[in-house]
């Protein structure tokens, strides 16, 4: 599959702001400017959204930076971000990034082109893969792997020894993507190693993080070798898997694969070709982890931080779930507090920290600034997560009762926006909801978490963003004794109003 690259090597939608914003000299940039590198001083390689985020800070809602010969456009202001919003006058822009795994997706739904047929296709046959019914099916699955994760840390604890938290986190997360997705075993709790097709998939990823970092893919071109070899191991391994499930006949168990091979449109009866089923096989493998395992890290490193906060939400696990050996799916919905902690995570950190808009039309952001069609920018929702403005002079402190449903009425909308926005939004967003309010959960049920002497947070960042080194100690807490009474929760359920043709996103976003 070729890709249209342009003269340096880089991805089509890696272009310049210079043609899209006629008025790009009213928008700031650092002072400091070379001549062939940009905006390098004070900037690392290794860490571009920090550096983004500290720019942000120093020139205000709408800024640009230079790289690689290019202008960048970066908007975190919260009437510029609500403004890019509106599906009419913008979309997702496929670039930087995400553009560089198209070699690996191709037009799988994270990386398709809106333009592209089958995104729209793919979104149909697809959205009731993450719906209620079918989160339903997942759910006995992700406590199954969230189990192997606590035998795990029953061991650790044991030994006292501590446990790796990021490491961890990534297995749980691509064990439960791979079993509720493939009905696939990937061992990853059990090998030392890692699994081959980890690796592959991982030299993928940091090889197209590599590529925005880079002035010329030429300087990888060894790498580049390695990333061909990658690519098709992981391409080879799918294939396999599909025929595994092709053969297995009538073992229909309502895995997102089964769901690919064997749903019709609704509509117009279409299904999606043998080389797109693999191409979203390998999306939901490489969206469908990282980013998660990363905000259960996140969460874990606050609770440890924070004993009232996680004492808070013991407590409220052991109210809602009571002495059940295994909570059921509704049980995890009723979770509220822990799933605030969750979010308020996702505000600090939001995992995958930017997402970029493109404009349909001649139009006027935010009545301000001029943007031809085509012209694009990267949204820094970990910045505008903590304006100020918004979130109060104390944006920086981790505070989960900013989540209660009278303080989210309270902040105008699109100021929360982990997820992205708009109908190219996050699709395993309800996925990733269950899967980490269900492991906190469990985990804070049985273990106390106790943070490493000495430990300051660094954040790593590939293409997601995860706490660097992060362990912790854990101590086993007693068993919970039964529930006395079981007093009614706070009220849970879905929203009455999410009835939308579908289910996966909803009025309001
Ligand atoms: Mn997810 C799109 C964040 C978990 C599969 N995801 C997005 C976008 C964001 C995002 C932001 C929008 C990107 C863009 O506009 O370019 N996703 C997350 C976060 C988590 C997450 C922070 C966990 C926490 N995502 C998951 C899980 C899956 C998944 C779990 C799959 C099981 N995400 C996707 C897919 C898309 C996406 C697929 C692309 C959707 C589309 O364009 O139609």
């Amino acid at each position: 599959m070729a890709e249209t690259t342009t003269a340096a090597g880089l991805p089509s939608g890696f272009r310049g702001a210079e043609q899209g914003w006629p008025e790009l000299h009213r928008i700031p940039h650092p002072p400091h400017r070379l001549p062939l590198l940009g905006d390098v001083l004070g900037a690392s390689r290794h860490t571009p959204l920090q550096d983004s985020l500290k720019f942000a800070r120093r020139l205000g809602p709408i800024f640009r930076r230079r790289a690689f010969g290019r202008e960048f456009v970066f908007v975190w202001g919260p009437e510029l971000v609500a403004d890019l919003a509106d599906e009419t006058r913008f979309a997702k822009h496929v670039g930087l990034g995400v553009a560089n795994l198209r070699p690996v997706a191709g037009d799988g739904l994270f990386t398709a082109y809106n333009h592209e047929p089958n995104w729209q296709l793919a979104h149909d046959v697809l959205a009731p893969g993450f719906g209620r019914e079918a989160m339903e099916t997942y759910h006995p699955m992700m406590l199954d792997v969230a189990e192997r994760l606590t035998r795990h840390w029953d061991r650790a604890s044991a030994a006292g020894r501590p446990v790796d938290v990021p490491g961890d986190m990534t297995k749980l997360t691509l064990e439960t993507i791979a079993r509720t997705g493939f009905g696939h075993d990937f061992g990853s709790f059990e090998r030392s190693r890692r699994h081959p097709f980890v690796t592959a998939m991982v030299g993928t990823l940091t090889y197209a993080q590599r590529l925005n970092t880079v002035p010329s893919p030429l300087l990888l071109r060894g790498a580049a070798r390695r990333n061909e070899a990658d690519i098709a191991h992981l391409n080879r391994t799918v294939d396999e898997l599909i025929r595994a499930r092709r053969t297995a006949s009538g073992d229909g168990r309502g895995h997102l694969l089964d769901r690919m091979l064997d749903t019709a449109h609704p509509e117009t009866g279409e299904r999606l070709s043998p080389q797109n089923v693999r191409r979203q096989v390998i999306t939901f493998l490489v969206a469908g982890h990282e980013t998660t395992s990363g905000a259960l890290s996140f969460a874990l490193h606050h609770l440890s931080r924070h004993p009232d906060v996680a004492a808070r939400a013991r407590a409220e696990v052991d109210r809602v779930w009571g002495d059940t050996p295994s909570p059921g799916y509704d049980q995890v919905a009723r979770l509220r507090y822990v799933r605030r902690v969750l979010d308020e995570s996702l505000r600090l950190w939001p995992t995958a920290p930017a997402y970029a808009r493109e404009a349909r039309e001649d139009t006027m952001l935010a009545g301000d600034h001029p943007m031809r069609r085509g012209a694009w920018t990267l949204v820094l929702t970990a910045m505008l997560h903590r304006d100020p403005g918004v979130w109060g002079p104390d944006a920086e402190r981790f505070d989960p009762d900013r989540f209660e449903p009278r303080a989210v009425r309270s902040r105008p909308p699109h100021t929360f926006k982990p997820f992205g926005t708009g109908a190219r939004a996050c699709i395993g967003r309800q996925f990733a909801l269950h899967e980490a309010t269900l492991v906190l959960g469990l985990l804070l049920r049985r273990y106390e978490l106790v943070p490493e002497p000495g430990y300051r947070l660094r954040v790593t960042e590939r293409l997601t963003l995860m706490p660097e080194g992060l362990r912790l100690h854990l101590a086993r807490r007693r068993v919970p004794a039964p529930a006395l009474s079981s007093t009614p929760t706070e009220s849970a359920g879905e929203d009455p109003a999410s009835e939308l043709r579908c289910p996966v996103h909803r009025a309001g976003e």
